[in-house]
């Protein structure tokens, strides 16, 4: 049977600073190839790793067009809830926000901690993004109920195959049953490498809403699987780049691409800099509470409605 797996399309009605082309045009685009593909490599079912949309509380009309997408895809969609999906890094709230309409819609589903068979045999653990979920490789364990099943886990976690700054969890350091690991929320993406007999993959986002080095342009991973012999964990994968993407300097106002190191001090110098005004996307502003909260052992409680408040104060399309 054949899976596509997409992560991180951070649909939006307006265009991030960073652009100049249009934005949900190019995303509009990227979501007509990928019905297409579906339909021309006969997938049967879709994973997607979270950060559907950009926002939590995009425009009805979006979050209407998108419910018709993917009905149009006529395969079942399995999603999990990305740190851009839900209201202050808080799963609790998805039936409020955008993903929680699609899934009332049936447009998509939600994966969760019990396993989903989405094929004979074949099983899918979702791991919603969580603030909490990169303090410990342990949180990316999932135990196999059979072993000759096939488990795929799916995550919208930093997880890295290179030290990254501020929280991240290194593919080395995992430990899990699963055979298939499929990562989300890491833009760049990473090369697909196979550590402990299970393979890892995240083809890197699909919208680009900041001009960084990447692994892919942006692509959809089709896997195989050999179904009829799971035991085999025949697994045989294929990173698509999408046809329609245009070379990033046709897409970015600026030519340089940033570095891991400079979007590093970029990112620390607009966490100083929200300090001083509230002109931020209140993605920076949340990372900041985040950041003083650890320093300052805040109770958790408190976070989560700090957290909660910001998006309820910024919320914008
Ligand atoms: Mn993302």
């Amino acid at each position: 049977m054949k899976i596509l797996f997409i992560t991180d399309p951070h649909i939006r009605g307006n265009n991030p600073v960073s652009r100049i082309d249009n934005y949900s045009e190019s995303l509009r685009n990227k979501h007509n190839e990928i019905g297409q593909i579906i339909k021309n490599d006969s997938i049967d079912v879709v994973i997607h790793g979270g950060d559907i949309f950009h926002s939590p509380d995009v425009s009805k009309s979006l979050i209407s067009e998108y419910i018709k997408i993917f009905k149009s895809w006529e395969v079942p969609i399995y999603a999990i809830a990305g740190s851009h999906d839900v209201i202050g890094y808080n799963e609790k709230t998805i039936s409020r926000t955008a993903l929680g309409v699609l899934i009332a819609a049936d447009a998509v589903k939600l994966l969760g901690s019990i396993p989903t068979e989405i094929w004979s045999n074949i099983f899918v653990v979702g791991i919603n993004h969580s603030y909490r979920l990169d303090e410990n490789p342990k949180n990316y364990f999932v135990k196999k109920c059979d072993k000759d099943c096939i488990l795929i886990e799916t995550v919208h976690g930093m997880v890295v195959d290179k030290p990254f700054f501020d929280e991240y969890t290194l593919i080395k350091d995992i430990k899990t049953e699963a055979d298939l690991f499929l990562s989300g929320h890491y833009h760049p993406g990473w090369k697909p490498q196979k550590v402990n007999n299970t393979l890892f993959i995240n083809p890197g986002s699909l919208g680009r809403v900041e001009n960084i080095e990447r692994v892919f342009p942006p692509s959809v991973c089709i896997l195989n699987i050999d179904h009829r012999f799971p035991e085999k964990k025949n697994i045989d994968y294929k990173i698509v780049p999408l046809k329609c993407v245009v070379p990033s300097k046709d897409v970015f106002k600026t030519v340089t691409k940033l570095g891991t190191e400079t979007s590093e001090k970029i990112l620390e110098f607009m966490k100083t800099l929200s300090q001083k005004t509230g002109d931020l996307e209140k993605h920076d502003a949340k990372s900041l509470v985040l950041k003083i909260a650890k320093e300052e052992k805040v109770d958790d409680k408190i976070i989560e409605e700090a957290l909660i408040i910001i998006d309820e104060v910024m919320f914008n399309d």
